[in-house]
């Protein structure tokens, strides 16, 4: 047995189903032991498509998802999608090549420092130099990558280290149950919530974890409190819940603001501040409690009063053993910013315009999906949309990166949910821009037989930025692109392309895409006409509206 046999049964010894990555000439030695593991080799058409399919294995099933690439330029090409699972709390291992360490003819050929090169944006980065240091370098990387807060790994494993005989076995795979918080931060937390006029509930993406979500579904029912999430946190209690105020899609001023502003306390559970602001804090204007696996990082915008670490799920149902519902408690404007949000965030879903606005193009997604489907977003200006008018029905059925928020990677966020999750419609959603990215993945998809399909929302120009130069009072400039004819450029991959013409047309193409197997792009046109109509003039006016 040599070394690369060793890493490979260490690795179906941690489980691991699959390896997402494009193998270079210094992992044939890992490659051979691969072929006849029972570990499936996930070829990619980039290496960045290949990590983002390995944190999103890990985003949704809590296991370590696994990647390969070769040193130098495979390597180079981690650095987006190792920061993607860094900010967004998904586990993953990446692996890379290296020349031999002891002995080469290749000067320095291809040779940069890969192991520094993943330090800052890993949780652990090493080279392994020795092949029986095997064991225990995968049984910590393991162990780190999926402790909270779960993120990257990395081994560097150099071709004449893999070559090496070697006589170890894997370590053991052992199981940490992380401990609760002490009895006086839970009563603490619990009177600070009964003594509190207004308390409101925010879930937030470390709730997507650990099947959290039935405890903080229980919390709910129980305490009977409103609640709203950040754009990671959808769908960990339904979101068509009666007291769900929706999801803080911009960071201050929308309609769920209105409520938070109101809050004089607010119970954070499972916020972290690599998420964009669901809402800023300010000195003495409410408390935050804040309920996570680990304490809060101190930020200007972030700064809560009272923390209760550990064991997020049996903290939230100890609290919620804890909390008697208070005659003291007012949800009365809740209640009515509800109403307005209900009236106000949904308009306009039924829009006959077209090209299609962002709330019709919601709409018809949602009516097309079942419950339990994905949505893997890229990034753009639909993300926003999406976050704010798109309701969750269940946990992690919004993939969306609102952390890194890189563009690139909806598709490979898809491919990996589709083989996390065949049994569930798996849709990615992505702008042109974004999807153009690693639109090279197609091929992967088609190859691997998914069923999938791709809406492509397109304006021709990068949205996003257009929207934000506008609201600077900028004109435009430096932002339009050109496109291929997506229909034909489906076709090109060996899939199926369809062209929205009329509003209704998406919902129905994609109910028949999600039936008849195989990958569909859809192209959608988009105006992005409604941006400015609601985040700079509706907005401005709604206080008057509550
Ligand atoms: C890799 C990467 N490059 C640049 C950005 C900055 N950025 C954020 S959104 C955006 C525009 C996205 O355009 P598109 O995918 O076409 O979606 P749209 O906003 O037009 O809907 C850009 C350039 C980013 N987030 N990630």
């Amino acid at each position: 047995m040599n070394t690369s046999d060793l890493l490979i049964k260490s690795l179906e010894n941690e489980g691991v189903e699959y390896i997402f990555g494009i193998p270079g000439e210094e992992n044939l030695d890992f490659l051979e032991s691969l072929r006849t593991s029972k570990i499936k080799l996930v070829l990619t058409r980039h290496e960045q498509g290949a990590g983002f399919m390995a944190a999103t294995y890990g985003r949704l099933t809590g296991k370590t998802g696994v990647c390969l690439s070769t040193l130098g330029p495979g390597a180079t090409n981690f650095v987006t999608c190792a920061s993607y699972a860094l900010l967004g709390g998904m586990p993953v291992l990446f692996i890379t090549g290296q020349k031999p360490i002891k002995k080469s003819k290749q000067g320095r050929f291809q040779i940069i420092d890969v192991v520094r090169m993943m330090e800052p944006i890993t949780k652990f980065s090493k080279q392994v130099v020795d092949g029986n240091n095997v064991p225990y370098l995968v049984r910590e990387a393991f162990r780190i990558a999926e402790a909270e807060k779960p993120g990257p790994v990395h081994l560097e494993l150099p071709e004449d280290v893999a070559a090496e005989e070697v006589a170890r076995v894997p370590f053991e795979r052992t199981t940490v149950f992380p401990p609760g918080a002490s009895q006086s931060a839970l009563k603490t937390a619990s009177e600070m919530i009964t003594a509190a006029k207004r308390p409101l509930l925010l879930i937030a993406s470390g709730a997507n974890r650990h099947e959290t979500h039935s405890a903080v579904r229980e919390f709910v029912d129980r305490t009977g409190l409103y609640f709203f999430t950040t754009q990671m946190g959808k769908g960990v209690v339904d979101e068509r819940h009666p007291r769900c105020l929706g999801t803080a899609a911009l960071s201050d001023n929308d309609y769920v603001h209105r409520a938070i502003d109101r809050a004089d306390l607010i119970v954070n559970v499972g916020h972290d501040v690599t998420e964009k602001p669901p809402f800023f804090m300010h000195e003495d204007e409410q408390q935050v409690v804040h309920v996570a696996y680990y304490p809060a990082q101190m930020d200007d915008v972030y700064f809560p009063q009272h923390e209760v670490i550990g064991c997020t799920a049996a903290n939230m149902r100890s609290l919620a053993s804890m909390i008697t519902p208070s005659a003291k408690w007012e949800f009365g404007y809740y209640e009515r910013v509800k109403e307005e949000i209900e009236r106000h965030v949904y308009a306009k879903s039924d829009s006959r315009e077209f090209p299609l606005i962002p709330q019709r193009v919601v709409g018809e997604v949602r009516e097309a999906l079942r419950s339990d489907a994905i949505i893997s977003l890229d990034n753009g200006m639909y993300k926003i949309w999406f976050a704010r008018n798109y309701k969750a029905h269940q946990p992690n059925t919004v993939l969306l990166d609102n952390a890194l928020a890189t563009m690139g990677a909806g598709l490979p966020g898809a491919i990996a949910a589709k083989l996390v999750r065949p049994e569930q419609q798996v849709v990615a959603i992505c702008g042109d821009g974004g999807f153009m990215m690693n639109s090279q993945e197609m091929e992967t998809a088609v190859r691997l037989g998914l069923n999938l399909a791709v809406i492509v929302l397109r304006d021709d120009a990068y949205g996003m930025i257009e929207w934000k130069q506008a609201g600077l009072g900028l004109d435009g400039f430096g932002l339009k692109f050109g496109n291929p004819d997506f229909v034909r450029y489906a076709e090109a991959y060996g899939a199926k392309g369809i062209r929205i013409t009329e509003p209704g047309q998406l919902r129905d193409a994609l109910r028949s895409c999600l039936n008849g197997g195989g990958l569909h792009l859809i192209e959608v046109p988009i105006d992005y006409v409604e941006n400015e109509r609601v985040f700079y003039e509706e907005l401005a006016h709604k206080t008057q509206l509550i």
